[in-house]
């Protein structure tokens, strides 16, 4: 638990999140728990960049509305750093489903069910290493 694992993970804050004015909050609770963030940019995705992030998801009944909710404004792209990173922000997060998410979470707090055909919930974070670096690589090319 305490060996070093300095990992960077990719955090978008949705469309819902930035009409919302949550980015604040969002990055907020990253800085709180301690995670460091090492890059940050707002932009308007296309829908090439979605495809690209989402390609796991192709297929699935809430693809479309999924890349259409995405594409619905303007995002924010951050790369947070520290040890652990990626799991220590999936757990800020919260699970998938904003309903059942935890209080305490993101998700939990922050956002609901809307009815919508694809889940909103405010926030993304990668899921594994190799998500991480894939991910980090589309939004943030000029890195790599
Ligand atoms: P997560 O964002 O928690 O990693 P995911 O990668 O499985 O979840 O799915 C990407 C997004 O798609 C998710 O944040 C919300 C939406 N989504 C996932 N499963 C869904 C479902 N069964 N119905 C509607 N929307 C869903
Ligand atoms: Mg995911």
């Amino acid at each position: 638990m305490n060996s070093q694992k300095i990992e960077r993970t990719l955090v978008l804050v949705k469309p819902d999140g930035v009409r919302r004015s949550l980015v604040g909050e969002v990055v907020s609770r990253i800085e709180t728990k301690g995670y460091v963030v090492v890059g940050l940019k707002m932009i308007t995705p296309t829908r090439e960049i979605l495809e690209k992030h989402y390609a796991e998801h192709a297929g699935k009944p809430f693809y479309e509305p999924l890349l259409e909710f995405m594409l619905s404004g303007p995002i924010v792209a951050m790369i947070a750093e520290g040890n652990r990173v990626i799991e220590g922000f999936r757990k800020l997060a919260g699970t998938t489903d904003p309903t059942t998410a935890e209080p305490g979470t993101i998700r939990g707090d922050l956002a609901r069910d809307q009815g919508t055909k694809v889940v909103q919930n405010i926030v993304h974070g990668s899921d594994s290493p190799e998500s991480a670096a894939r991910e980090i690589a589309i939004f943030f090319p000029e890195l790599s």
